[in-house]
C-alpha cells in the first residue's frame, strides 16, 4: 500500500545519477509516490533559470514536495524519512545510532565518491580507446582502500550499522554497485562486502533502480 503523502513530490534527475538513485531507492523502501523528471547531461534542463533557481549547483538530484524545494542527494533521503516516516528504522531516532548512520552519508560524499568517480567515469562514460589503464588501475586501488573500511565494518554487522537496514546502506549500496560493475581492473576481494551486497537483490528499489546496467 502507497505512504499517506499526497503524490506531490518531485524528482528532478536522470536515472543514471547515482545520486539520484539513492533517493529512488529511498522512495521505494518508504512507498512513496512521487513524479520524476529527467534533467541532467544528456537530458539538460539542470542550467536553465527555472532549474537554477530550484538549485543554484545545476546538479541532480532536487526534490519538490509542494512549496519546499531541497538539493543534495543524502539531505533528501534524511527529508523524506523525518517528514513521511518518522518512525522507521531505516533512519534511527536515538542520538548514537542516528549520528553512526549520519557519519557513514558524510563519508559516502567526502571521501567515497571523490576517489569513485575517476573509477567509474573512465571505464563506464570513456570510450575504450581513450582510457589510460595504468591510470585508472591507480585510482582502482585508491578506491579499494576504501572499501577495505567498509568491509572490516560489515565483518561483524549484517547491514552497516546493525541488524537494521538504513539509508547509509542505500548510499553505500548505490557506489558498492558501481564498484562491483566496473570492468578492467584488478579490484581485492572482499568478502563481507559481496555478502552485504549480495541482500540487495531482495529490496524492489534497489532492482529497479540501481542494479540496471550503468551508463
Ligand atoms: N552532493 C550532491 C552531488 C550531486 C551531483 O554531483 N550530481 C551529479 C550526478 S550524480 C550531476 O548533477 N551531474 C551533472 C549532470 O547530471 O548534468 C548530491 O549528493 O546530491
Amino acid at each position: 500500500m502507497a505512504n499517506s503523502n499526497q503524490g506531490q513530490l518531485k524528482i528532478w534527475g536522470r536515472a543514471n545519477s547515482v545520486n539520484v538513485q539513492k533517493v529512488l531507492w529511498c522512495l521505494s523502501e518508504l512507498n512513496l509516490r512521487y513524479e520524476r523528471i529527467d534533467a541532467g547531461m544528456a537530458f539538460g534542463r539542470n542550467h536553465d533559470p527555472d532549474y537554477l533557481a530550484m538549485n543554484p549547483n545545476a546538479r541532480v538530484p532536487t526534490l519538490v514536495d509542494g512549496d519546499f524545494v531541497l538539493w543534495e542527494s543524502n539531505s533528501i533521503m534524511r527529508y523524506l524519512v523525518l517528514a513521511y516516516a518518522q518512525a522507521s528504522p531505516i533512519y534511527p531516532e536515538a542520538p548514537k545510532r542516528r549520528a553512526s548512520v549520519d557519519r557513514w552519508l558524510d563519508w559516502t560524499l567526502s571521501t567515497l565518491q571523490p576517489v569513485d568517480r575517476p573509477v567509474f567515469w573512465a571505464l563506464v562514460r570513456t570510450p575504450v580507446e581513450q582510457r589510460d589503464m595504468l591510470a585508472i588501475q591507480k585510482d582502482a586501488d585508491a578506491e579499494a582502500v576504501q572499501w577495505r573500511i567498509v568491509d572490516a565494518q560489515l565483518a561483524t554487522r549484517r547491514f552497516i550499522e546493525g541488524d537494521d537496514f538504513t539509508i547509509a546502506d542505500i548510499a553505500l549500496g548505490a557506489y558498492a554497485r558501481r564498484w562491483f560493475g566496473v570492468e578492467g581492473v584488478s579490484k581485492p576481494r572482499l568478502a563481507h562486502l559481496e555478502r552485504w551486497f549480495a541482500q540487495f537483490a531482495d529490496r524492489a528499489g534497489f532492482v529497479q533502480f540501481v542494479a540496471p546496467p550503468m551508463s
